[in-house]
């Protein structure tokens, strides 16, 4: 805080205290400011990512720490997903009780149209893309937010949709109360976040508070965790086993694999332009959530065909001298890795470019997975040491100290015909500002040496 403002904080009138001026601050600022509500931003980094001048001329922002005199008197403190306890060095929900809420509490609160509401560990980003693809195939208009990446409040200075579809993550499921989603799904489930929760029980409970007033619960019965859950209102099951009347599945006949719900074939997995197993799944919670809100018509199933995968999720980049790159960056967690390992690397073992900031989990099943689909791991990031102590004497590692090191090593041990997969099983803060710059990183890596060749 600067001398000016703690010489003028008796007069600062606070109704509401957001805390993290990252996108999810700037927007409750925003959102908050043309309500007419007086309120004080404060951020734990000295350097909080910059806003518009308007925005900060009309903010009082306190950097590098966090003042409880504001805590205290104000009505609301509105947290930002990305700040956990430990950000903190205290538990804001237990001591300043329901004043604490996140963004999404506050767009539950003024939202006017039905919201379709997305979460799981993995896969979050692409059903809710491709739920928005086929929705507005079908004719619908849709904004899309949340966790995706516009925070959801900058989405109420829209025109009213037909329909708000919302990646939640369990960070921004933690402070929501009253959200009443039409259509709440959960993908699945698997270890993550053990950086920022006690264990596994706890990021598992921030994520079930998606169901709390659902109309409809969307949920994946391939995950036992999932199958467990209790829930009173109308439950639709995805699973790539075989559908009943009421589920979403995979039939099997002479002319392949289709994506079905009881004996309706709505597409051949053929027809799907993204890949992999874990896709397939995707594609099923996705016909299973639009299943609830509109017609599956031939032009609702296209806008599904038509998708194409996002950047850094088993995307391929290209080929180059008989080798395959592929960039799965966005894989952050053990089971992501699982997931990209076996759809990019299924037929023959190939090369991993694994490690960055590990953020917890029991790793013996990923080395089970390693073993049978990779015959050398290139190692980067913080968790070089752990992976390599696993693995040694189970699969040949080497390590790289940068991103362009790890593909000419990785280009090195790749035989012609096999691929080069990026799936980190880790998040990239120790490297990269974000998992987009560590995808960038390992595509201008392959770019150089296409130039340099
Ligand atoms: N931070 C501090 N002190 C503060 C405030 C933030 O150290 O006072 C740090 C946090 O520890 C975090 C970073 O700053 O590492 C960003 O936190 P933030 O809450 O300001 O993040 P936003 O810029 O508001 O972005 C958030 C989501 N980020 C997180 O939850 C970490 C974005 O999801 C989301 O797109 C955006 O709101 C809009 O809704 C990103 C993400 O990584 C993609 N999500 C996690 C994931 O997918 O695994 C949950
Ligand atoms: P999220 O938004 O939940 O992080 P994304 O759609 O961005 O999910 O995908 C992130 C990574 O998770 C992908 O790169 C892939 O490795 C993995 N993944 C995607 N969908 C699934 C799924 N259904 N099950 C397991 N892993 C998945």
């Amino acid at each position: 805080m600067t001398l000016l403002q703690r010489n003028t904080k008796n007069q600062l009138k606070c109704d509401a205290v957001v805390i993290g001026w990252g996108l999810t601050g700037q927007s409750v600022a925003r959102f908050l400011l043309k309500k007419g509500v007086s309120l004080v931003a404060m951020d734990t980094r000295k350097k909080p990512p910059q806003s518009k001048e308007s925005l900060e001329s009309m903010t009082p922002l306190i950097k590098g720490e966090i003042d409880h005199d504001f805590l205290e008197i104000s009505q609301q403190i509105i947290i930002s997903p990305g700040i956990g306890k430990a950000d903190l060095g205290f538990d804001i929900i237990a001591r300043y009780g329901a004043k604490v809420i996140g963004d999404i509490e506050l767009f539950a609160q003024s939202v006017e149209a039905p919201v379709i509401a997305i979460t799981g560990t993995n896969g979050k980003t692409t059903v809710t893309n491709l739920v928005c693809n086929m929705l507005k195939a079908g004719g619908l208009k849709v904004l899309k937010g949340g966790n995706v990446g516009r925070p959801a409040l900058d989405l109420l200075s829209e025109p009213v949709p037909d329909f708000y579809v919302l990646e939640l993550s369990s960070f921004q499921l933690e402070t929501t109360y009253s959200l009443k989603p039409t259509v709440a799904a959960l993908i699945n489930f698997a270890e993550d976040h053990l950086d920022r929760y006690e264990c596994s029980q706890d990021y598992l409970e921030a994520k079930l508070k998606i169901l709390k007033n659902a109309k409809v619960a969307v949920l994946n019965s391939d995950d036992d965790v999932l199958n467990s859950v209790e829930f009173s209102g109308q439950k639709v099951r995805f699973g790539q086993n075989e559908p009943t009347k009421e589920s979403y599945g995979l039939t099997r006949d002479f002319e392949g694999h289709h994506l079905s719900k009881g004996s309706l074939k709505y597409a051949d997995i053929e027809s799907l332009r993204i890949f992999g197993k874990h896709n397939i799944t995707n594609a099923l919670a996705s016909l299973a959530i639009c299943g609830v809100v509109i017609e599956l018509s031939p032009k609702v199933i296209r806008g599904l065909q038509a998708f194409e995968g996002l950047p850094h999720r088993s995307e391929l980049v290209g080929t180059f001298k008989g080798t395959t790159f592929i960039d799965d960056s966005k894989a952050t967690n053990i089971s992501a890795t699982k997931a990209g390992i076996n759809a990019c690397l299924s037929e023959k073992k190939g090369v991993l470019i694994l490690g960055g900031l590990f953020k917890g989990g029991n790793l013996e099943d990923l080395i089970k997975t390693i073993e049978v689909r990779v015959h050398t791991v290139v190692l980067i990031g913080q968790s070089a040491e752990l992976f390599y102590r696993l693995l040694r004497g189970r699969v040949p590692c080497i390590r790289a100290n940068c991103m362009t090191s790890a593909v000419g090593v990785a280009s090195a041990f790749a035989a012609d015909g096999e691929v080069v997969l990026l799936s980190p099983a880790c998040s990239s803060l120790d490297m990269f500002s974000g998992f987009e710059a560590r995808g960038l990183a390992f595509k201008n890596a392959i770019q150089n040496r296409v130039k340099e060749n």
